[in-house]
């Protein structure tokens, strides 16, 4: 600004003020009032600034505070409170996951693999898969996904495995994903501690119980807490062994070597009773069969199943075995000597595949 004479070495704005215009220019540097120009303070401007700090270190007593709760707060919001009385963040929403994860394993479970495994995995045409012992020295989760990769053949070796390659890395590929494969070995490994909900696989919504008006749920197999007893046998790598160790020996009359020559069937030259049975596609092809009470009797059986192993296993009424035939890989035939039965009906079942089974009526 250089509407004003005399030199100007300040920035400030300076109101003109007013002077008659007859009077001579102020010798005074500055037209700002003398107030504006003083240096000391006046008591009420130090009592404002006193009171103005007051506040200002109030403020930032505060703020320390609230920041410092903040992250007090944050700390142990992510890593939990100690002494387990909230989950760490990180570990809540893992926990979230494995939650999702198993539900939809479930559901994968129950459209591909209950048909033979079993709705509650207690076996069928598959072999059992909610066993404890099983589940703690056998189905660890990269073995399950070996067998899903690789198909039933990983199992035993047997090329004629009923259980196709599952996962699509496999040869020949199969329906289910990599990711699927995960939610199934969640699934499988789910601990029998966690209810979970059942989710409708399309809407992703639960699964309402028509009865109870309640949500569905299930629980998984895994007993966190089951420990083999002591010098007990881990689960056999091939699951078929289990039938064909010598376990089973006192009452096993019916093993093709112990039971004499098997081309003696036809001549049953003591005039025993010779009950014709057959396995086919994992079933029994009579669901019936009669035999004579109070008298051994033998039974031809014609396992037809190629690659697939079955027996003949007559249950009493206890459900406790009184007779276990030798299990044979089809396409076989073998002929079983069995003790006399006191009349009655009995169950038989084929010990590899529970869902085989059928009725022996004996004296009928
Ligand atoms: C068509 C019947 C069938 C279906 C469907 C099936 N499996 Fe199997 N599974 C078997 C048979 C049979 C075996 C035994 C392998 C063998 O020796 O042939 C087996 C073996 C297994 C094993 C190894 C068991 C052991 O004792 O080592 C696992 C794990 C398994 N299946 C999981 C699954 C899963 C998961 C699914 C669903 C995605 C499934 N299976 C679908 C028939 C089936
Ligand atoms: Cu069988």
């Amino acid at each position: 600004m250089t509407d004003q004479p005399g030199p100007r070495d300040d920035a400030q704005e300076r109101l003109p003020a007013p002077r008659p215009a007859s009077a001579p220019v102020p010798a005074e540097r500055f037209s700002a009032p003398p107030s504006a120009h003083r240096n000391d303070l006046t008591p009420e401007r130090t009592g404002r600034i006193v009171r103005q700090s007051a506040n200002a270190r109030w403020l930032g007593f505060i703020a320390v505070i609230v920041t410092s709760l903040f992250i007090i707060g944050y700390y142990f919001y992510e890593l939990g409170v100690p002494g387990g009385l909230t989950t760490p963040r990180l570990q809540q929403a893992a926990d979230d996951q494995q939650v999702t994860a198993v539900q939809r394993g479930y559901n994968l479970y129950e459209a591909n693999c209950a048909q033979c495994h079993g709705v509650n995995g207690e076996g069928g045409k598959g072999p059992t898969l909610n066993r404890q012992d099983k589940l703690f020295a056998h189905l660890n989760p990269d073995y399950i996904r070996n067998v899903l990769t690789v198909g039933g053949r990983y199992v035993c070796g047997n090329p004629k495995s009923i259980m196709p390659v599952w996962s699509n890395a496999g040869n020949p590929p199969g329906p289910l994903n990599y990711k699927q494969i995960d939610y199934l070995i969640a699934f499988l490994r789910a601990s029998k501690d966690d209810t979970f909900t059942v989710l409708d696989p399309s809407l992703n919504e639960p699964v309402i119980d028509p009865q109870t008006g309640k949500e569905k749920t299930f629980t998984g197999w895994v007993d966190p807490n089951y420990k083999p007893a002591p010098g007990a046998t881990p689960f056999p790598d091939c699951w078929t062994d289990e039938f064909s160790q010598p376990s089973a020996a006192p009452g096993a009359s019916g093993s093709p070597g112990a039971s004499g020559a098997p081309s003696a069937a036809p001549s049953a030259a003591a005039g025993e009773t010779v009950v014709q049975e057959a396995a086919l596609n994992i079933a029994f092809v009579n669901g019936t069969l009669s035999a004579p009470a109070d008298k051994p009797f033998q039974i031809a059986f014609d396992n037809q199943d190629s690659g697939q192993p079955h027996n003949i296993e007559i249950k009493d009424a206890s459900g406790a075995a009184t007779f276990t035939g030798a299990i044979v890989t089809g396409p076989t035939k073998v002929t079983y000597n069995v003790p006399a039965l006191k009349a009655g009906t009995y169950p038989f079942v084929c010990s590899v595949h529970s869902n085989m089974t059928g009725t022996l009526t004996v004296g009928g």
